[in-house]
């Protein structure tokens, strides 16, 4: 059923190499001016930065699309092993300056904007993020697809296209307030859709049995997937390679043109509607039934739409001999990002079963080695769990698969595992509580990938030695750790280029903008009097265009002197915010005690926080209302405000990160230990030469041992390494956890002082103490800074992509001549 026309793509008519494209600032003005006549979206003779910048992304989009077709050709071609990324989420962001910066014109397109009368800087804020994702591990996909194509990989990102990402954020007396963020509004000029790329995905139906004794899924309801492509341009590279976001559609048929006649226009496009919400938004609320299905009925499209083309390119790259589906493996590999892709395990399954004739061992064969996991949470809530009852309904076929891949999961332990037999009610991908019967995703995955990775070493070893414990012992190998990258282009290159050209100049080299490590040479300028007030000056101007940016978008007026500190993440309990704030109540509360004299001698802080609160989460609402509440009272106080402002930046996003880290000195990352996964701001912020307060969690762990433990504000040092020491095994292998979390005295999820705020509450005002008085020592201060930055190598996605590439993936650069 699968539309076979794509392979066309690939035909002898396509011209190997197409015409160079103009590298003069007037030829590439002409060209912008070309679009702007010819590709028209608005009224004519009207030129404004609107109409400049699509115009101006048109003309990158030619040089990409020209770059593509080569990359996909030498794929083609060459034939790799290919990785696939799974992921719900992207969260992107503006692609024209990186585009320019990975495609090294922006010189030439800065010149020809300037011709034309406009600033290249100006018309970039133009364009709308695109937050096809939540938070953390959005971006890290984000930042994974740039690092493939900069390390010349084949490599593909599969996702949705929602046509309402993430919301926007509005602040009202009540708090939060949630907008729709039409993001394709106007239109993306950075998608081409591709009308020959259609797969059928079906919903609900039943199963039916051949005489044969083969099954097949029928019946139900069938929308169509159509393929939407985003060019990924490499940094210093002809590889450019697709993000493919999949639409839901309904076909002609599916319209009742003779209810329509008859005048019941709803009905007769209710198919059509159906299909429309499947894409609709990022993530449906998932508190009633309707949102439950809705959010399957994604991960599904999601999954099956992609396997369909995985399958379809495999097939039409057999080549002349035919190729045989055990070859499978050393062709493709799947990469799930988190539990939400887990359907393509079952989904493969049953293509290679029920409509390729492969029997159930060979296509578990095939399955298993092509399948890999990443886990991003230890969180009990944010573990994957869906109904059986649910799951049978819209996906019987699977359900069947899945039941089978657990029975077949207890029948091994049985057979061979006996001593495990007392831990299969938990090990099971069935939970049969006759209360409510779930299939545990995460369960799913850990089962039937061939490898599972946490995402930093101490969330790896956690994996290990408590959520997975009781697999590794099957599956000793099965367990790798990829501790989390950032992609040095976005995050220190283009969103900093003083402080870049500083390194630059310095290093003697621009190597390190894809050589990371090369920082570590900055080291010896740490206490360079030369180099520290260069680097200095660097960070002011950023903190100055911080300035500039926050008395725009709150009215606030803050001192580009005094120190900034900044914490910006989804708020989340876990993430103590709440820590942070009361931090700055009590600062507020010894200033207003303090006299004139010995305010003085404080040191004069600005506190900013952004981030989103997820719409139904109550008290990650009450904490953004406490911040807005206390930054109104302190700004306000003309007694200490030259010494304290608390500012809530509104609506974080990737564009608002781009302004914020590199104006930033402080930054907090103060999870309660043991719950952040790995964190990427972290990485982030250091690389920007921005100091850390935080705890031992998550990848703070390794960043504080390479930018040694000197350079990193450390809050809760005795407790925590105390129970570290424990846990290490320094004292026996015995299980001393529920110990120590009757030491903490709230053992048992949800209860007490869960988060240990309170408990944490004295020694994070040391910590801040400790902060205060390094900032008052300039020398110190800045040599810190400089050792953040030269410790941030290990932190470059392309370390992180180079890892899977080798340990997973096992594929190898295949690099466009
Ligand atoms: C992370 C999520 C997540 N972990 C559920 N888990 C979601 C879970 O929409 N949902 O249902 C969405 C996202 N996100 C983050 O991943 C971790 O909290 C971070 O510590 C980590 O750095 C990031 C990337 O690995």
């Amino acid at each position: 059923e699968a539309n076979g026309s794509a392979g066309s793509a690939v035909s002898t008519k396509v011209p190997a190499v197409a015409q160079p494209l103009a590298e003069e600032p007037a030829a590439i003005a002409s060209n912008i001016n070309y679009h702007a006549q010819f590709s028209p979206h608005f009224s004519p003779f009207k030129f404004e930065p609107e109409q400049a910048y699509y115009a101006t992304a048109e003309s990158v989009r030619d040089r990409l699309v020209q770059q593509w077709n080569e990359t996909y050709v030498h794929f083609h071609k060459v034939d790799p092993k290919q990785t696939y990324y799974l992921s719900m989420e992207y969260l992107q962001g503006r692609a024209l300056t990186n585009a320019i910066g990975n495609l090294k014109i922006q010189d030439a397109y800065g010149d020809a904007l300037q011709k034309l009368g406009h600033k290249l800087e100006e018309i970039t804020e133009e364009e709308k993020d695109a937050a096809l994702g939540n938070g953390g591990l959005g971006r890290l996909a984000s930042c994974f697809l740039d690092s493939m194509a900069t390390l010349n990989l084949p490599a593909w990102g599969y996702g949705l296209r929602y046509k309402y990402g993430l919301f926007k954020q509005r602040f009202t007396k009540e708090g939060q307030e949630e907008i729709a963020e039409d993001w394709l509004e106007k239109f993306s000029p950075w998608e081409i859709v591709r009308h020959d790329i259609v797969y059928p995905v079906r919903f609900f139906g039943h199963v039916e049995v051949n005489p044969n004794e083969s099954r097949k899924w029928v019946g139900g309801d069938v929308v169509q997937a159509l393929a939407y492509d985003v060019p990924i341009p490499g940094y210093n590279t002809k590889n450019t390679i697709s993000l493919r976001l999949w639409e839901a559609k309904a076909c002609a048929e599916d319209f009742n043109l003779f209810q329509f006649n008859d005048g019941q226009y709803e009905s007769a496009a209710q198919l059509h509607s159906r299909a429309q919400q499947i894409c609709a938004v990022l993530y449906p609320g998932d508190a009633t039934e309707n949102g439950k299905l809705l959010r399957l009925k994604q991960q599904f499209f999601l999954c099956s739409a992609s396997l369909q083309d995985i399958i379809f390119r495999f097939k039409e790259r057999v080549g002349k001999g035919s190729r045989q589906w055990s070859e499978f493996p050393s062709k493709v590999a799947v990469q799930l990002n988190d539990t939400h892709p887990t359907l393509a395990i079952p989904e493969l399954m049953r293509l290679l079963m029920d409509d390729e004739g492969l029997g159930w061992d060979e296509a578990w064969d095939v399955t298993t080695r092509t399948i890999a996991y990443t886990n991003h949470t230890v969180l009990p809530e944010a573990l994957e769990k869906w109904s059986q009852a649910l799951m049978w309904k819209l996906l019987p076929r699977h359900m069947e698969i899945i039941a089978e891949i657990d029975k077949r999961f207890v029948a091994m332990i049985q057979k061979t595992q006996t001593d495990l037999e007392s831990k299969l009610p938990s090990m099971r991908i069935l939970d049969d509580n006759p209360q409510k019967p779930v299939v545990r995703m995460a369960n799913l995955c850990v089962v039937s990938a061939h490898t599972v990775n946490g995402v930093a070493q101490l969330h790896s070893d956690i994996l290990k030695s408590e959520l997975f414990a009781d697999y590794v012992s099957i599956w000793p190998t099965k367990f790798q750790n990829k501790t989390n990258g950032i992609t040095p282009r976005r995050w220190l290159r283009f969103c900093s280029p003083e402080l870049s050209n500083i390194i630059t100049k310095w290093l003697k080299s621009e190597q390190w903008v894809t050589n990371l490590d090369l920082l570590a040479g900055l080291r010896k300028f740490a206490d360079n009097a030369g180099f520290q007030a260069e680097w200095a000056s660097a960070k002011m101007a950023n903190k100055h265009r911080l300035a500039q940016y926050i008395e725009r978008v709150t009215g606030v007026d803050i001192d580009p002197n005094s120190l900034f500190d900044i914490q910006v993440k989804r708020i989340h309990e876990y993430k103590r915010q709440l820590l942070n704030i009361l931090g700055a109540i009590y600062r507020y509360k010894k200033l207003k005690e303090m006299s004139p004299e010995e305010r003085k001698n404080t040191t004069s802080r600005t506190i900013m926080f952004g981030g989103k609160a997820f719409a139904t989460y109550t008290n990650a609402k009450r904490i953004v209302k406490l911040v807005n509440d206390v930054g109104a009272v302190v700004n306000s106080d003309p007694e200490v405000n030259s010494y304290l402002k608390v500012v809530f930046v509104p609506n974080y996003n990737v564009s608002v990160a781009e302004i914020l880290i590199p104006g930033s000195e402080l930054s907090q990352h103060i999870s309660t230990a043991g719950m952040e996964a790995s964190g990427t701001s972290n990485m982030k912020f250091a690389l920007n030469g921005c100091l850390i307060i935080g705890t031992l969690d998550g990848a703070n762990v390794e960043i504080r041992e390479e930018i040694q433990e000197e350079n990193f504000f450390l809050f809760d040092p005795r407790f925590e390494e105390a129970k570290q020491f424990i846990r290490s095994g320094v004292f026996g292998s015995y299980d001393y956890n529920p110990l120590l979390e009757s030491l903490e005295g709230n053992s048992g999820y949800g209860r007490g002082d869960y988060f240990l705020v309170g408990q944490d509450f004295p020694s994070y005002m040391d910590a801040q103490a400790k902060v205060d008085e390094a900032y008052k020592d300039r020398k110190r201060w800045l040599k810190m800074s400089i050792l953040s930055t030269a410790g941030s190598g290990k932190f470059s996605s392309d370390r992180t992509i180079a890892q899977y590439a080798k340990e997973i993936w096992r594929i190898g650069e295949c690099r466009v001549p």
